[in-house]
């Protein structure tokens, strides 16, 4: 029999759904899950009849690889793999691969990396997104690893991929060690924020314009066919149309608390290692913690009771300025991704390719949308893109929206409908474009107190200066490093 093009363990929704995909490009494949009547359920239910082979122990999806082997993990994250890894080890040889496609963290993947190569096999982490409708259909793709991998997996990785219009596929090669976890976790951080994005826009209609949710879906479906077009704005759509059995909005009935699986954490803790100002992700975890301390939050509101004025405007020219608010932090949500990236690059020694990356997410994952071509635009355009708010087309976009995202914000504020991520995006901005911010006075309250130094305007940088501000201190001050 014909030995198989690839193995993979991990039968649960995201793996069976990657076969099945895998073997609809052409690719024979051979299974293998730890419980092993998943693997006789699968062969002889949506398996049967297809290139896939059964396997009842790792050894035996081993002996039915084609060499060099590529063996794909789709386990949960974490200890499982690690697991995995060890009892796959000792049946594989050298050239053979192991390819980790679950939501690994980026670090594990960067330690499995060197840990395998240094075995003489070849390792690579692969983001996989687009849930198991991607994963049937064609997920988003973002493998880094050991390149020398990557042309034995790339005819299997892009041929089952997502590909947008043109044909071109939303997957290619991230980088080295763990950058391709690395790629996945920032998409899911920017997932979070476009979800917190759209969920703000959704509670200042309701409360601050007392839209039922037909009217909102009506506004959505308009804004699909504008910058916004995406699939979370296609699916909010839905839910907003969504009723039950008895002709309720089923959103209606829905607990305002959020879960999260703590791949936003990740993010906006590696962007705080990094000292990037990930701002709009940062608000959006903390918004489902927020949302989380339900109870808290109903005594709260019973002492500080709130009445939402009726809106008086031009309602149809508010909405369209909340449109644009979203539009605007939209941008400055994937600037701040973009700049995280950028930053940890140099940290990891990663060459990413950034237009790449968004052609990766163009298609396949939660996150795709027309908007990303034009990211991917300008960083064909310009590779070395400091900001992508310097980028021609973004910043002559932001400049049409400003004045509608500041009168939403400014709005929301001051009937009190929360809308954390629209302001700290809005902030940042006017922060990012700000050339003198107070951090003088920041830098001399430091040296105040701890005589921490201070950098002069009429000096050259690099150069630090300590002032003894009471007359009492001594001239000595403290080391410039930030501690
Ligand atoms: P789960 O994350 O629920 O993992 C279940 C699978 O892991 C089962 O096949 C289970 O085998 C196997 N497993 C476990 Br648990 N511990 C194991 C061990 N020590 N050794 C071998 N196998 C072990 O499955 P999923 O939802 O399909 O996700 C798979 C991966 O893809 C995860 O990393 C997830 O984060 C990622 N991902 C999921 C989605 C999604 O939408 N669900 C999207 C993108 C990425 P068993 O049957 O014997 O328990």
């Amino acid at each position: 029999m014909k030995k198989a093009d690839i193995g993979l363990v991990g039968l649960a929704v995201m793996g069976e759904n990657l076969v099945m995909n895998m073997e609809s490009k052409g690719f024979t494949v051979a299974v293998y899950n730890r419980t092993t009547e998943k693997v006789k359920a699968f062969v002889e239910g949506r398996a049967a009849g297809k290139n896939i082979i059964g396997c009842y122990s790792i050894e035996e999806l081993v002996s039915n690889l084609e060499k060099p082997r590529k063996v794909f993990m789709m386990v949960k994250a974490g200890q499982a793999v690690d697991q995995l890894i060890e009892q796959l080890l000792p049946l594989l040889e050298e050239g053979d691969i192991l390819i980790d496609g679950g939501n690994s963290h980026f670090p594990d993947t960067i330690r499995r990396t060197e840990y395998v190569e240094s075995k003489g096999l070849l390792y690579v982490g692969c983001g996989v997104s687009g849930g198991e409708e991607g994963a049937l259909k064609g997920p988003s793709m973002m493998p880094g690893g050991s390149v020398a991998a990557w042309p034995f997996v790339k005819p299997i990785f892009q041929g089952v991929c997502a590909k947008v219009e043109d044909g071109a596929a939303c997957c290619d090669w991230v980088g080295e060690n763990g950058a391709g976890h690395f790629v996945k976790m920032v998409h899911n951080g920017i997932e979070y924020g476009d979800m917190q994005l759209i969920c703000e826009a959704y509670q200042l209609m309701r409360d601050g314009l007392g839209m039922s949710p037909e009217e909102m879906h009506e506004v959505l479906t308009a804004w699909n066919e504008t910058e916004l077009d995406s699939y979370l704005i296609e699916i909010t759509r839905d839910i907003l149309g969504y009723k039950d059995e008895n002709g309720e909005t089923t959103v209606n009935y829905i607990l305002d608390t959020a879960g999260q699986k703590g791949t936003g954490k990740w993010t906006a803790v590696a962007a705080l290692d990094e000292g990037v100002p990930l701002t709009l992700i940062g608000e959006a975890v903390f918004s489902r913690c927020l949302s989380a301390m339900k109870s808290e939050r109903v005594n709260a509101a019973k002492v500080f009771p709130k009445s939402i004025p009726a809106f008086e405007g031009d309602k149809a020219a508010f909405i369209e300025c909340i449109r644009k608010a979203l539009y605007a932090s939209k941008i400055i949500s994937y600037a701040q991704g973009y700049t995280l990236m950028r930053t940890a690059a140099k940290t990891y020694g990663w060459n990413l390719n950034y237009g790449g990356i968004a052609l990766m997410w163009r298609g396949g994952c939660i996150i795709r949308s027309v908007f990303l071509g034009k990211i991917k635009e300008a960083y064909d355009k310009n590779p070395a893109l400091e900001n992508l708010l310097l980028d021609d087309y973004f910043a002559e976009t932001i400049k049409t929206l400003v004045d509608a995202w500041r009168e939403v914000v400014a709005y929301a504020v001051k009937i009190g409908v929360p809308m954390p991520a629209f302001s700290s995006a809005l902030n940042y901005f006017d922060g990012y474009t700000t050339e003198c911010l107070p951090a003088n006075l920041l830098q001399a309250q430091r040296d105040y107190f701890g005589a921490h130094t201070y950098e002069r305007i009429d000096q050259p940088r690099g150069k630090f200066f300590h002032t003894n501000w009471t007359g009492h201190g001594g001239n000595t001050s403290a080391g410039t490093y930030n501690a």
